[in-house]
C-alpha cells in the first residue's frame, strides 16, 4: 500500500489528494499549518469513497508524524503573491516555507521520493534538493506536465481535433521563459507546422506561457488547480506504478542540454526510482540557446534566494 503525503491542503494539494485516492493510486495524508482544514478536507474525501467506491484511506493532520513512511513527498506549501508584494518577498516567504516543510517530511520520511509543486518552481525545487540532501533522482519539479498540458489543450482547441491525439513538450523554466518545442508537438504523429500557419502557432506558445496568468486574471482569487493537481498525480501515478513516462519535469542538470547545477524542465522518465533518465531529444541551436537563457535566469533567482534565506 503506497503513501503519498501533500504538504499545503489548499487548492492543489486538495485536488491531487482528491485523484489520488479516486483512482486508487496510494493512501493519502493532507497535512497543513491551519488547524482543521486538512482534517475537514480528508473527512470529506473519506465521506465520497462510499460513493465512489475506492477504499483507500485519505488522513488529514498537523502533525509531521503521521506523515511518517510516505513513498512520495509533494510539497505545494506557500503562499500566492498579494498586491504589493514583490517577487522578492514571495521568494523569501515561499523558501522559508519549503525550507521548513523539507526538514520536517524528510525526517519522518527518509526514503521518499520528493515533488515540488511551490512557486517559483525551479528554485523551489533546487532547494528542496538542498535541503533534504537526497540524490537528484528523489527530488523533482511539477511544471512542464501542467505547461505541456496547456499547450495541448489549445492546440486542440485550435484545430478541433481530439486532445487525446495532441502530443507536446514543453521544456525549460516555469515561467515567461519556458520552451514550448513546437517542432515535436504533433496530432497523432502530424507535426503541427502542418495544421496551422506559423503565426498561429506563435499565438498559442504565447497564450501558453501566460497560461498561469489567464486563469488568475479570470478566478481575481487564488490560481489554477485542476491542471495542476492533475498534473502532480500523473507524475505520482508514473512513480509508483513504475509506468516509465516521459515526461517534462524539473529536473537536476548535471551537464545535460549543456546545463549545469540548475533545476529545469528537461524530457525525464519517471519510475519507482524517482528520476530514471533524462532524455537528450536533440534540439536545434536556437531552441537550446532559449533553454540557456531560461536556466540563467533561474540560477540568479537561485542566487537570490539564498542570498535572502541567510539575511533572515
Ligand atoms: O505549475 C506549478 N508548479 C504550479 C505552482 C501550478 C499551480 C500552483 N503553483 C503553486 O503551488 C502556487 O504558486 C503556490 O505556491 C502552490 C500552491 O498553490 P495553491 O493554489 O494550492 O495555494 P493555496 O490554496 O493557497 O494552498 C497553499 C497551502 C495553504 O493551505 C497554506 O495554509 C499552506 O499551503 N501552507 C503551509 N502548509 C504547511 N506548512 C507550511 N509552513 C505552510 N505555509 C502555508
Amino acid at each position: 500500500m503506497s503513501k503519498v503525503t501533500v504538504v499545503g491542503s489548499g487548492f492543489v494539494g486538495a485536488t491531487v489528494a482528491q485523484y489520488l485516492a479516486d483512482n486508487d493510486v496510494s493512501d493519502v495524508c493532507l497535512i497543513d499549518v491551519v488547524e482543521g482544514m486538512p482534517q475537514g478536507k480528508a473527512l470529506d474525501m473519506m465521506q465520497a469513497a462510499p460513493v465512489h467506491g475506492h477504499a483507500r484511506k485519505v488522513v488529514g493532520t498537523n502533525d509531521y508524524a503521521d506523515t511518517k513512511g510516505s513513498d512520495i513527498v509533494v510539497i505545494t506549501a506557500g503562499i500566492a503573491r498579494k498586491p504589493g508584494m514583490s517577487r522578492d518577498d514571495l521568494l523569501k516567504t515561499n523558501a522559508n516555507i519549503v525550507q521548513s516543510v523539507a526538514k520536517e517530511t524528510i525526517k519522518h520520511s527518509p526514503d521518499a521520493i520528493f515533488i515540488c509543486v511551490t512557486n517559483p518552481l525551479d528554485v523551489m525545487t533546487y532547494l528542496t534538493w538542498k535541503t533534504t540532501k537526497l540524490p537528484t533522482s528523489r527530488v523533482i519539479g511539477m511544471a512542464g506536465v501542467l505547461d505541456s498540458a496547456r499547450f495541448q489543450a489549445f492546440i486542440a482547441m485550435e484545430t478541433g481535433y481530439s486532445v487525446q491525439d495532441v502530443r507536446a513538450m514543453v521544456l525549460g523554466g516555469h515561467g515567461d521563459l519556458m520552451v514550448p518545442v513546437t517542432r515535436y508537438a504533433t496530432v497523432n504523429g502530424v507535426p503541427i507546422g502542418n495544421l496551422m500557419p506559423e503565426t498561429k502557432i506563435n499565438e498559442l506558445v504565447t497564450r501558453t506561457q501566460n497560461g498561469g496568468a489567464e486563469i488568475v486574471s479570470l478566478l481575481k482569487t487564488g490560481s489554477a488547480y485542476y491542471g495542476p493537481g492533475r498534473s502532480v498525480a500523473q507524475m505520482v501515478e508514473s512513480i509508483l506504478r513504475d509506468q516509465k513516462r516521459l515526461l517534462p519535469c524539473a529536473v537536476y542538470a548535471d551537464g545535460d542540454y549543456g546545463l549545469k547545477d540548475v533545476y529545469i524542465g528537461l524530457p525525464a522518465v519517471l519510475g519507482r526510482n524517482g528520476v530514471e533518465k533524462i532524455v537528450d531529444i536533440k534540439l536545434l541551436d536556437d531552441e537550446k540557446a532559449a533553454l540557456k537563457k531560461s536556466a540563467d535566469s533561474i540560477k540568479e533567482n537561485v542566487d537570490l534566494m539564498n542570498k535572502l534565506l541567510v539575511a533572515v
